[in-house]
């Protein structure tokens, strides 16, 4: 419901900021209604057989954790301008990650052997965020806004994000995956991941745009 009420207030409150803020507050509505719908799926599975399908969770990764990522992109572009090559090295990144993530949980790979290519592409991403051309054009920016939001979403992508690798480190090394732990556990962090970041962004775009 969160997610759903988050999605009505981006795509309502995008009348309220300024033309060049109007795609980032749009992609923040489009990750919380994916989200939100996937939900809703996950739910009826819960309710019908007691286990959660790890592919409807993935299916909304895939489309949501690029959508989320190219956010950086998004909001550096408002304001200067930023070549491409930062936007297709972040979703590049994003798709690594999960790609690898979804090939050792769907036993395509060995579970511990795509641990670590998918940790690398995050650790790539996150290099990117804070060493990387991203982070040095929002060194050279001249707002403090886009500054303040692309610093709280560098930790949401650190210290937000890392619930889902230690989900699946506990899963697989530790042999101990309790479904219903698990999924408390991810939708909080959806809840910050999705709706906050989203958040982050629009008080961005409200106060640049007053
Ligand atoms: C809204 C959903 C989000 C932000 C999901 C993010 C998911 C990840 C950052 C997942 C990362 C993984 C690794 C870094 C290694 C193990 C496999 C994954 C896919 C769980």
């Amino acid at each position: 419901m969160a997610l759903v009420a988050a999605t009505a207030f981006f795509f309502v409150e995008r009348d309220r900021v300024a033309g060049k803020w109007k795609t980032s507050l749009t992609v923040s509505g489009l990750v919380t209604l994916i989200a939100a719908v996937h939900y809703f799926y996950m739910r009826d599975v819960w309710v019908a057989t007691g286990t959660s399908p790890t592919v409807f969770r993935y299916i909304d990764w895939l489309l949501t954790v690029p959508l989320l990522m190219i956010e950086f992109y998004l909001i550096l572009s408002a304001v200067t301008k930023v070549p491409a090559g930062v936007f297709w090295r972040l979703l590049i990144g994003t798709i690594a990650m999960l790609g690898f993530g979804y090939a050792g949980e769907a036993g395509w790979m060995d579970a511990k052997m795509a641990f670590i290519p998918s940790m690398a592409a995050w650790f790539y991403i996150i290099w990117e965020i804070f060493r990387g051309e991203a982070s040095q054009i929002n060194a050279g920016l001249a707002n403090a806004n886009v500054q303040k939001a692309y610093k709280t979403m560098t930790l949401l992508v650190t210290v937000g994000w890392s619930i889902y690798p230690l989900g699946y480190f506990f899963g697989y090394f530790m042999g101990s995956q309790d479904p219903v732990m698990l999924n408390v556990i991810y939708n909080v962090a959806d809840f910050w991941n999705k709706i906050a970041f989203g958040v982050v962004i629009w008080a961005a775009a409200v106060a640049d745009s007053e």
